[in-house]
This record gives structure tokens, sequence and C-alpha cells, in this order.
């Protein structure tokens, strides 16, 4: 990755080992102290070193939030104890009566915080083809205030061109906020395509090891920014300093894990397009994937996340996801090691029967960073089972 940030003159992976992680300038140390302390010494009311309670700010995260900022070329960082706080905490910009387009493909979670706990308050709700900008002029409802996509989105993988979407929401006075959970800063910076709001499942790439749950927002607009950071404070779904921590000392990774993903997810999909039991192979690479131009032109690689059906429809999945020995089967994504899922019935269980709804003959694959070979040779034994 070649470019360099204009604050720092450092490439991506210079930032992510050391920009808010200068050396402790109390002891050296080199790593990052995890602050527990809630509260700050004040010398006389109102005068304080930059930090008064926990929950307003916290060393840690600050150093999290600069860093991350960083990545995402983001002049603001805002650290939650999740991904889903992070997106309630933007569903809070909604004025009385804004609505939100959903991308018609997402998180089952986003699906459910947004049209199952937001609209019900009075802030409708619609799905839509995102892949279709043209629909998207021609049918833009008038009291939409935000347009929340991802891309390359969860479970489908579809790519969504981040600069036409902006340039319809824009001109209609909406915002567009970019889910880049799947992609990370590291193949993706959507602040850079015009998108306004960055979010992330920290849980994911970010932190990278399955070992802490945590959410994040990237933005440019001091306006935006100082409203969110606002609620962040008001409404209080921060993360604790070791979570802080967990994600930071994960990202100082992220450059070379997501290269071994990204390497290991096109051995993972070169399998399946070989294997007979399956059906249709989604992975943004491969030319005939919905996005695949978006993709080449917004995206360095093509992330590790590979999504398949089989032939044999519902029960063949389900013989799939329990069937293989490295691939785990649980929910979630983005960590060292490789999990397998089954979306209809774990993470978008809660998108049935909307128009969110996933196929049921769709397998997951979360492509960790264990040797290829093995990979392969474990799905190719739980597909062959199929046969
Ligand atoms: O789980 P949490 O940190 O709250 O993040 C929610 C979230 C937000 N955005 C995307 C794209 C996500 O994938 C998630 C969480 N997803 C899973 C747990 C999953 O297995 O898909």
């Amino acid at each position: 990755m070649g470019d360099l940030d204009e604050q720092t003159g450092w490439g991506f992976e210079t930032r992510a080992i050391h920009v808010g992680q200068e050396p402790d300038p109390t002891t050296g140390a080199v790593v990052t102290p995890i602050s527990l302390s809630t509260t700050f010494a004040q010398s006389s009311v109102g005068e304080h070193k930059g930090f008064e309670y926990s929950r307003s700010g916290n060393p840690t995260r600050s150093a999290l939030e600069a860093c991350v900022a960083s990545l995402e070329n983001a002049k603001h960082g805002l650290a939650f104890a999740s991904g889903l706080a992070a997106e309630d905490n933007v569903l809070r910009l909604l004025p009385p009566g804004g609505r939100v387009l959903l991308g018609n493909d997402a998180y089952g979670g986003t699906f459910r915080l947004i049209a199952k706990v937001w609209s019900p308050l009075g802030f409708p709700w619609s799905a839509v083809d995102l892949t279709d900008v043209a629909s998207l002029r021609a049918n833009w409802p008038s009291d939409t205030t935000i347009v929340w996509l991802e891309t390359p989105t969860n479970p489908l993988l579809t790519c969504i061109d981040i600069a036409a979407v902006a340039e319809v929401a824009h001109a209609n006075g909406a915002i567009v906020v970019v889910d880049n959970t799947f992609a990370t800063p590291y193949l993706q910076q959507p602040l850079d395509h015009g998108a306004d709001i960055v979010v992330h499942s920290a849980t994911k790439y970010l932190g990278g090891h399955s070992d802490v749950v945590g959410g994040f927002l990237a933005l440019n607009d001091d306006s935006l920014a100082e409203r969110l950071r606002y609620t962040q404070n008001a409404a209080g779904g921060v993360p604790a300093p070791f979570d802080c921590y967990l994600v930071l000392r994960g990202v100082k990774t992220l450059a070379l894990r997501m290269e071994r993903h990204c390497s290991n997810a096109r051995a993972v999909v070169d399998l399946l397009l070989g294997h007979p039991a399956v059906d249709r192979v989604l992975y943004p690479q491969l030319p005939d994937h919905p996005g695949h131009a978006a993709a080449a032109k917004q995206m360095n690689d093509f992330g590790g996340m590979v999504s398949f059906t089989l032939k044999g429809g519902v029960d063949a999945a389900l013989t799939v996801a329990k069937s293989t020995r490295i691939f785990t089967l649980a929910e979630s994504l983005g960590a060292v090691e490789s999990l397998i899922e089954h979306p209809g019935r774990m993470t978008h269980a809660s998108a049935a029967g909307s128009p969110l709804q996933v196929p049921d003959s769709l397998v997951r694959l979360s492509v960790g960073v264990e040797s290829a070979h093995d990979l392969c040779e474990d799905l190719r034994a739980a597909l062959d089972r199929l046969s």
C-alpha cells in the first residue's frame, strides 16, 4: 500500500503501529498503557491534562481513536463498546421523521436496529438495491436523511459504488454511512470516495483475534463529529480501556493479516468453483459478481469473506456447516481462525421475512490465516460428504 498520510508522511503499516502510540512520556513504555482510572485529577476546577472522567475520554481510547482515524484517512475517530453501539450513535443524528435507506443486504443486527428499534420510534426505513443508482435517483424518498450501506455486504458480498451513491445522496441533502467492517481500511477507505461516516464492528478484522467486542466511527466533518462525540458521552456506549488496548494491538498487524486473508480466500474460491456440490460462489473478485466493477475501482484487494450456495439446498448447507474441522461453526468473522456459518439460521435470522432475507442454501466463510492447503482440504472433505 503506497498511500502516505498527509499529516505524518507515513504509510498505512507505519500508522497502524505508531499513530497515537508514542512511547509513554512518564515511563518510556513502548506499548500504550491500559489506563484504568475512571477519573482524572484537576489542579483547579476545570484545569486538567485533557481527561476528566473515563466515559467522556480515556487515554487508551484516545490512542485507539487517533490510530484508526488515521487508517481511515479521517480527521475524527470515535470508539464504542460494540459495532451496534457505534451504529446506534449514528442513528441519533436522525431528525424527527428522518428516513434511513438501507441497502437490501446487510448484517442482520443492523437491520434489526434500524427496522425494529428505531423505526417504531418514528424513523421510517426502506430497503433499496444500491447497485441500481439510476433507480435510487429516480425513486428517492424525500424524507431520507441517511443512506446506509455495507460494501462488500454481509453475507452476499455485493459491492456498492460508494462515489455513485454519495453523489445521489448529497444532491438530495442526505449523508452516506458506509459500514467498512468487511473491507477494513487496509482494502478500502470510504471517506475518500465521498462517504460521510465510516462504521466498523471492531470485533472483526480490526481486533482480529475473536477476543474483543468493539465498534468505531471515522469521519472528516467537524460539526457531525462534534454531535457524535456529544452523544458518545451523553448516551455512554463507550468501550472499556482493556478492550481499546486489544483492538489497538490487533490493528498493528491488520495489513499483514489482510494480505493472508485475501490470498487464502482466493485459494478457497478456486476450490469451491471446482466442486460439483457448489451452486454459486460469491466473491467480489469474480468477474460476474454483483458489483465486481465497483470493488475493482474502490478496493485494493477483495477480502477474506467468501459465501456460496449449494445445489442440495438448505439440508446440504446445514450438513457442510457442521462437517468442517478447521473452519469452526460460529457467528462472527474477521479473525485469525476460520469460521463457517449458516446466515439464514444464525447471523441473519432476524431478517427472515424481510427484504433482507438471505437464501437458505447459503453458507458464509470467514477465511482465516491458517495454511491455505489445510483450509481447502477441510472444505473439500466437508463438501465430499454431500455426494
Ligand atoms: O457485533 P458488533 O460488534 O456489535 O457489530 C455488529 C456488526 C456491524 N456491521 C457488520 C458488517 C457486522 O458484520 C456486524 C456483526 N456481524 C456478525 C456478528 C456476523 O457474524 O456477521
